[in-house]
């Protein structure tokens, strides 16, 4: 049997996906599903669900040694756009329950971490084509200033505590089963949504933003198979770039007017625009490439048909 796994924010858009595959792959019952509330009972009844609050170290402590827990993936933590809107609780979410989980590593009580941190770790003097690994990082918001030193933080843990930490800065994820919340990226998500239902869409960022996104299948691939990698071939342990498809709001819209031409779409950009401006527009993720042999299946074409075909037979 794999060695059991704690994932902490299960509920959220990631972690639901991650916990269905990690389920499919190693087992139910190897899979601990948390979250600080009960999500749908679908979900919550399909295996172990327990209820944590990431900000509570001896609660995760406490889960940890009930399940003889030995890696923890934490999915928990507030989106670029929500933690704009409150910036002391995205920082106190976003880096005390790292915190937590580093700790339980440097004690020995855990072996293996997995951390997302985000294209948001770049800022307005990145350069914003083909962003490498390592180059100016000068996050402007809340979320990336926090994804940003928690970088720092893991590599620190790595460097001096031996802690396994593995982490990937994910783009923007475009999913069909569970909806994202608080992120810049998430009009790529409400498009297919508002082109299927209602045959319009109201854009909150201009139709030339260009930005790294990625399907969530080939994110949850990726997140498996940096766990998976041996551990002499994880050598960087702040966090990886990871590069899927590049795409304007502009671009998506006529890929869906393939399928439904009627569809139109309008641009009403909102505060959400400062953010997008200020991060890359496609990256460079040669590194993760080279190291442990990631590489992207879906592009913009392959992505809204799979998007469209599940959203359909969902009933939208
Ligand atoms: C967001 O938009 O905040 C996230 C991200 C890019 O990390 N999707």
């Amino acid at each position: 049997m794999h060695a059991k796994i704690l994932i902490i924010g299960a509920c959220g858009q990631i972690g639901t996906e991650l916990t269905k595959q990690l389920r499919k792959q190693y087992g139910t019952d190897a899979v601990i599903a948390s979250d600080v509330r009960k999500g749908s009972a679908e979900f919550v009844n399909s295996g172990p669900f327990e209820v944590v609050n990431a900000l509570d170290f001896n609660q995760i402590e406490t889960i940890v040694e009930q399940y003889n827990i030995e890696e923890v993936y934490l999915m928990a933590a507030l989106l670029s756009a929500t933690a704009e809107k409150n910036p002391a609780f995205a920082w106190d979410l976003n880096m005390n329950s790292l915190f937590h989980v580093l700790n339980l590593a440097k004690a020995g009580k855990i072996k293996k971490i997995f951390w997302p941190s985000s294209i948001a770790v770049f800022g307005p003097t990145t350069p914003k084509e083909n962003t490498p690994q390592y180059t100016i990082m000068e996050p402007s918001t809340v979320y990336g200033i926090s994804k940003q030193s928690g970088e720092r933080w893991c590599e620190y843990y790595h460097n001096i505590f031996g802690v396994d930490i593995r982490s990937i800065r994910y783009p923007g994820l475009i999913s069909w089963s569970t909806p994202p919340g608080g992120g810049t990226t998430d009009y790529a998500v409400d498009i297919y949504h508002k082109a299927l239902n209602d045959g319009k869409y109201e854009c909150f960022l201009s139709e030339e933003t260009k930005l790294p996104m990625m399907y969530m299948d080939d994110a949850i691939r990726a997140t498996i198979s940096i766990m998976e990698a041996p551990a002499e071939n994880i050598k960087i342990r702040s966090s990886y770039n990871l590069a899927g498809i590049s795409f304007t709001p502009d671009e998506i819209a006529a890929e869906i007017k393939k399928h439904i031409p009627e569809f139109t779409i309008s641009y009403e950009p909102d505060f959400r625009q400062k953010i997008a401006d200020s991060w890359p527009s496609s990256i460079d993720d040669a590194e993760a490439r080279e190291d442990w042999d990631w590489k992207h299946n879906f592009d913009l074409e392959s992505m809204t048909k799979d998007m469209l075909e599940h959203l359909r037979e969902l009933g939208n």
